[in-house]
């Protein structure tokens, strides 16, 4: 079985490098052709948690840039697409995919934020499209290096603004997945994981990435908990008023992320640090959305939107 990895990202990097690892066969598919190359002649490597290296032999697998894929996969189509770009980089590949011929796969989308799954599944109707969400964290070190933050947890399920789904389609992956060596479910309930990610996400990416500072610590001083509590109120009054369910222990969840993912970087962080378009847009950008669909404002997410978005890019 074919596994089409989109984006050699850091995410992408460690869950494709993982699976090949596990002996299957992977289809890296780069932004550069340069990338593409290095995979191609050096093979990668994961550094683990426990300080492991597991070295992935080049010649284990295909890498190729993003703009070939429609004509390789019109004469060997894949199975499975784990779609690991950021949320702005989803135009751009979609276009690309529309090349295809037929793209009748699963396709499972591992972006932070809400809105392109139903998007995605309009514009390939043949596929099956899934959404998946965890908390792994990763940081690349080179074009084919990783390091894992930690280790995670990855939900992969079935959203109501998606197609119908094929159960085995999304126990496969699963069961490939945890062989990988991560820890991976199914779950019934992805649209809500969904909302409670956003509200993580939203409550820490912007605020590590204004103040440069690991998850950890926001926990450390009474200023930065209180900007994420600011931030945390305005989502989920936003929630309440569109009727969308949330734990109750919602605020003491972000604060566990924080903990167990200590010594991660956000990759809203990473983006800043290395001068790169963020995913602000599709997270706290998504809630002033939702706000103002409400007749509400929700102007701390409002705030940390200008500042981020005001962050000078790095050219390439
Ligand atoms: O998802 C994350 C991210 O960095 O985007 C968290 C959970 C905040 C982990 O760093």
């Amino acid at each position: 079985m074919i596994i089409d990895v989109i984006g050699a990202g850091s995410l992408g990097l460690m869950y494709g490098g993982a699976l090949i690892y596990a002996g299957e066969e992977v289809r890296f598919w780069t932004r550069t052709s340069e990338q593409a190359a290095q995979l191609l002649e050096a093979g990668m490597k994961i550094n683990q948690p426990d300080g492991q290296v597991w070295r992935v032999q080049a010649g284990s697998f295909e890498a190729r840039d993003i703009a070939s894929l429609p004509e390789v996969w019109n004469q060997k189509p894949g199975h499975m697409i784990m779609l690991m770009s950021k949320q702005g980089g989803i135009q751009e590949i979609m276009e690309i995919l529309t090349k295809v011929r037929k793209l009748d796969a699963a396709l499972f989308c591992f972006q932070n934020g809400t809105g392109h799954i139903p998007v995605i599944a309009k514009a390939f109707p043949s596929t099956r499209v899934y959404a998946a969400i965890t908390t792994e964290g990763a940081k690349r070190i080179e074009e084919i290096e990783v390091t894992r933050a930690g280790y995670g947890e990855t939900q992969i399920g079935s959203s109501q603004h998606a197609g119908k789904p094929i159960k085995a389609e999304i126990d496969t992956l699963v069961d490939k997945l945890n062989k990988a060596g991560f820890d991976t479910k199914s779950s019934n309930e992805i649209d809500r994981l969904i909302y409670r990610k956003l509200v993580i996400n939203a409550v820490i990416n912007p605020l590590t990435a204004l103040w440069r500072i690991p998850n950890g610590e926001l926990l450390t001083s009474r200023e930065r908990r209180n900007a994420m509590k600011q931030l945390y109120r305005e989502a989920v009054a936003v929630y309440a008023a569109h009727q969308i369910e949330y734990d109750t222990d919602l605020w003491e969840q972000v604060v566990a992320v924080c903990q167990s993912t200590s010594s991660n970087w956000s990759s809203m962080c990473m983006d800043v640090l290395h001068g790169r378009t963020t995913e602000i847009a599709a997270i706290n950008g998504s809630i002033v959305a939702m706000a103002e669909d409400a007749g509400m404002h929700a102007e701390a997410h409002q705030l940390v939107c200008l500042l981020i978005e005001g962050m000078p890019l790095r050219e390439g």
